[in-house]
């Protein structure tokens, strides 16, 4: 199997913002191992035009997320410097269907990695904790996929914006944060940290061990995004989406065309 030319496919249906059919409908024999190759060699050639990865997203870590999309366990993708709002506005032009997850972000001044790490390894690695908004498009018409394609498409990624306040780690227990969505004023979505695998710091424990299993670590600068810890809200252009974090401030994002 050509994993090249399914990377290949599947980032100019990134690019370009057009719905694409599920890998697995052609390739039923792709396995979970060729998906994370194919997210790779993804990233690779984006970085080879001048993209920077930057980061790293988990995936369908709480249950909310595992139900609304039918695929029942963590992913991860790759963030890129080109997906990083630096103001909280969206233009969802060049996307297909895309959704906003609130998210808890750990943001890194140490390396992390190995297949044993724990949980009081990751806090002293950490610089701070922000409240992030994700955006969400998978490229799969109907946003409807297997856990093979979701892979293979860097997990549904597209952009990323991170409040403007960072919080020291122990500042609380990220477990209790509560949370808000509104759109357009209306509550559309409530949750709490421990909703991303009992403490969104597990997210991280778990990211770090299955890099571990490829060679590739957290480092130093990096951004971890550890999960929607709702379900994704969907938006259109002239949408206001507002997440409130319990204790540390609100996220806004203006969508437009
Ligand atoms: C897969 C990506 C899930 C999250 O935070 O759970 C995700 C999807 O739902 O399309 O980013
Ligand atoms: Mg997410």
């Amino acid at each position: 199997m050509d994993l090249a030319a399914l990377a290949k496919q599947v980032r100019e249906h990134q690019r370009t913002g057009r719905a694409m059919k599920k890998l697995t409908l052609e390739h039923p024999d792709l396995t979970v191992e060729d998906a994370y190759r194919i997210q790779a060699l993804g990233a690779e050639m984006a970085v080879a035009e001048g993209d920077r990865l930057v980061g790293w997203k988990m995936g369908l870590t709480s249950r909310a997320k595992q139900v609304s999309v039918g695929v029942e366990e963590p992913i991860y993708g790759r963030l890129l410097a080109s997906m990083e709002l630096t103001e909280p506005r969206l233009s969802v032009g060049e996307l297909i269907h895309p959704r906003v997850e609130p998210e808890i972000a750990f943001v890194f001044k140490r390396d992390l990695g190995g297949e044993h790490v724990r949980a009081r390894d990751v806090w002293p690695a950490v610089e701070c904790v922000m409240p992030a908004v994700e955006v969400i498009d998978s490229r799969y018409e109907n946003f409807s996929f297997t856990l093979v394609d979701v892979v293979a498409d860097n997990a549904s990624s597209a952009r990323f914006y991170l409040g403007d306040q960072g919080y020291a780690p122990d500042r609380t227990n990220w477990d209790e944060i509560g949370v808000v969505v509104r759109r357009n004023g209306e509550v559309v979505q409530t949750g709490a940290g421990a909703a991303v695998l009992g403490h969104p710091v597990r997210s991280v424990v778990m990211l770090a061990r299955m890099l571990a299993r490829i060679g590739a670590s957290i480092e130093a600068g990096m951004v971890v995004l550890t999960g929607g810890i709702t379900e994704a809200v969907p938006v259109g252009p002239g949408d206001f989406v507002e997440v409130a974090y319990e204790g540390i401030g609100t996220v806004g994002l203006e969508v437009g065309e």
